[in-house]
C-alpha cells in the first residue's frame, strides 16, 4: 500500500484518479456477439456457451425439480441467514414506496405522478470465483415490491450444467420467475433481444466482468436500460485516533478481496493510525483464502493522511466512493458533510459488509466517481414514474393566457391555438 502524506490539492486528481477502463478493444468482439445472438437466438446462445463457459447446454432453464434439490441441499444455518436479510432488505426498500398525491398547482389545474413497475426485468449474476447470491436479494426484492411482472435471471453454470444452490434458493425466496443458466455476453444479449428460451426485457440489472459491462452499455446504446454503469469495487475509509485498526484492516481487505482491480483508500487525520492499519493489514491478510487476489488489489491502494477533517472530507467529496466508512468519534457531523458517495456506514461497528449482505440498504452502487451523480439501486431503479393532469375548463381560463403569450413568443402557434380553440 501507497503511503501519501498532506497531499497538496493540486495533486488529488492525480492521486485519486482510478484505472482507465477501456472497452474500446472489447467493442468488437461483443457487438459481434451481440449481432449474433439477435440473429440466430438460442442456437448462439449455446454456441458461446461451449466456445467460453465450455458448456455443452440443451435445455438451459433451470427446472422446479433443481430448485428442490437446490433447497433440500442448502446449510439450515444459511437459509436463515439468507431469509434474515432479505426480510431487513424488504424492510427498508418497502418504505422507499411512494404514494401519489394529487396536487392543484392552481384552481382546476391538477397534476399527480405515479410510480408504476418496469414490466419485465432482468438480472444477471456472473459465475466465477464467488457465487453472488446475495445480489439476488438485492435486485429480487426491490423488483417484487416494486410489482415488475417478469422478473429473470441469468447465471452461467458450470461444466456439468450446475448452479450453486444458494443462487437458485435465493432466487425462489424472491420470486424470480425464471432462472437461465447462461451467462456472459451471449446472456446480456438473449435478455435484451430475447430468444425462443429468454423473454425480452426491458431493464437489465447486476454485476459482471468487462465484457458484461460493455455488453450491457452496448445494449443500452440501442435503447434497452440498464441499472448503472459498472466498474470494479471500491471502500474508502475514514478514521481518527478512535478508530481500531484491526477494524480499519479488516474492511479494507474485506473489498480488497472481490479481486485484483478492487479500489481501497484509507484517509486518516492520525499517523499512528497509518502505521497501525498497515500492521494490521499485513497479519489478517496473511490468513485469507483469497490473500492473492486482495495482494493485488492492495498493491494499488492508498493510505492517505490529511491535517484535519474539513481536508479529509473533501478530498473524499472529490473522489466520491461506492462504499464510505466513517470511523471517527464525530461520525454522525461528518456524514452531513458528505455530498459525493454510494453508501455510508457510520462508526466503528459499521462494517460494509452489513450493507453487502443484511443491514437493508442495497449493495449496488455506483463506482468509479458515478456517486457525483448517481444513486445506487433502490425501488426507483425498477419503476417508472408517470404523470397525469386534468385541467377544468375554469381551470383552463385561468391558465390559458400564459400557454398562449408563451406558445406565440416560440412561434409555435399550433400550440397556441389549443388553448385558443378550447375557450372560444
Ligand atoms: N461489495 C459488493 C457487494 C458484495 N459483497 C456482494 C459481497 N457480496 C459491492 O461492491
Ligand atoms: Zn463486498
Amino acid at each position: 500500500m501507497q503511503t501519501i502524506q498532506y497531499p497538496d490539492k493540486g495533486t488529488w486528481q492525480e492521486i485519486l484518479r482510478r484505472p482507465a477502463m477501456d472497452t474500446t478493444a472489447l467493442e468488437n468482439t461483443v457487438t459481434g456477439i451481440l449481432q449474433d445472438v439477435q440473429q440466430n437466438g438460442d442456437a448462439a446462445v449455446r454456441k458461446y456457451a461451449q466456445q467460453f463457459d465450455k458448456v455443452a447446454l440443451t435445455d438451459f432453464i433451470a427446472a422446479p425439480a433443481e430448485f428442490e434439490a437446490a433447497a433440500a441441499s442448502l446449510d439450515p444455518a444459511l437459509k436463515r441467514a439468507i431469509q434474515q436479510a432479505a426480510e431487513n432488505i424488504t424492510t427498508f426498500h418497502r418504505a422507499q414506496q411512494e404514494q401519489s398525491k394529487v396536487i392543484a398547482t392552481m384552481p382546476g389545474v391538477e397534476c399527480w405522478r405515479r410510480a408504476v413497475a418496469i414490466d419485465k426485468v432482468g438480472l444477471y449474476i456472473p459465475g466465477g470465483s464467488a457465487p453472488l447470491f446475495s445480489t439476488i436479494l438485492m435486485l429480487g426484492i426491490p423488483a417484487a415490491i416494486a410489482g415488475c411482472k417478469e422478473v429473470i435471471l441469468c447465471t452461467p453454470s458450470n461444466a456439468a450444467g450446475q448452479v450453486h444452490p444458494a443462487i437458485l434458493y435465493a432466487a425462489q425466496l424472491v420470486g424470480v420467475n425464471k432462472v437461465f443458466k447462461i451467462g456472459g455476453v451471449q446472456a446480456i444479449a438473449a435478455m435484451a433481444y430475447g430468444t425462443e428460451t429468454v423473454p425480452q426485457v426491458y431493464k437489465i440489472f447486476g454485476p459482471g466482468n468487462q465484457y458484461v459491462t460493455c455488453a450491457k452499455q452496448l445494449i443500452n446504446k440501442a435503447g434497452v436500460a440498464i441499472d448503472m454503469p459498472a466498474g470494479p469495487s471500491e471502500v474508502a475509509v475514514l478514521a481518527d485516533d478512535s478508530c481500531e485498526p484491526a477494524f480499519v484492516a479488516a474492511d479494507l481487505l474485506s473489498q480488497a478481496e472481490h479481486g485484483a482491480d478492487s479500489q481501497v483508500i484509507l484517509i486518516t487525520t492520525s499517523a499512528t493510525v497509518i502505521t497501525a492499519v498497515e500492521k494490521e493489514v499485513a497479519a489478517q491478510l496473511a490468513l485469507l483464502p483469497r490473500k492473492e487476489l486482495a495482494a493485488k488489489a492492495l498493491a494499488n491502494s492508498k493510505l492517505i493522511l490529511v491535517d484535519n477533517m474539513t481536508t479529509a472530507t473533501a478530498l473524499l467529496n472529490t473522489y466520491a466512493p461506492e462504499h464510505l466508512i466513517v470511523a471517527c468519534k464525530d461520525d454522525i457531523n461528518i456524514a452531513d458533510s458528505i455530498t459525493n458517495a454510494g453508501s455510508v456506514f457510520l462508526g466503528n461497528y459499521t462494517p460494509e459488509s452489513a450493507g453487502d449482505y443484511a443491514s437493508g440498504t442495497n449493495h449496488t452502487l455506483p463506482t468509479n466517481g458515478y456517486a457525483k451523480a448517481y444513486s445506487g439501486v433502490s425501488l426507483d431503479s425498477f419503476v417508472k414514474k408517470i404523470t397525469f393532469q386534468r385541467i377544468t375548463r375554469e381551470g383552463l381560463a385561468q391558465i390559458g393566457s400564459t400557454i398562449e403569450i408563451m406558445a406565440a413568443a416560440e412561434g409555435l402557434d399550433a400550440h397556441k391555438n389549443a388553448v385558443t380553440i378550447r375557450l372560444k
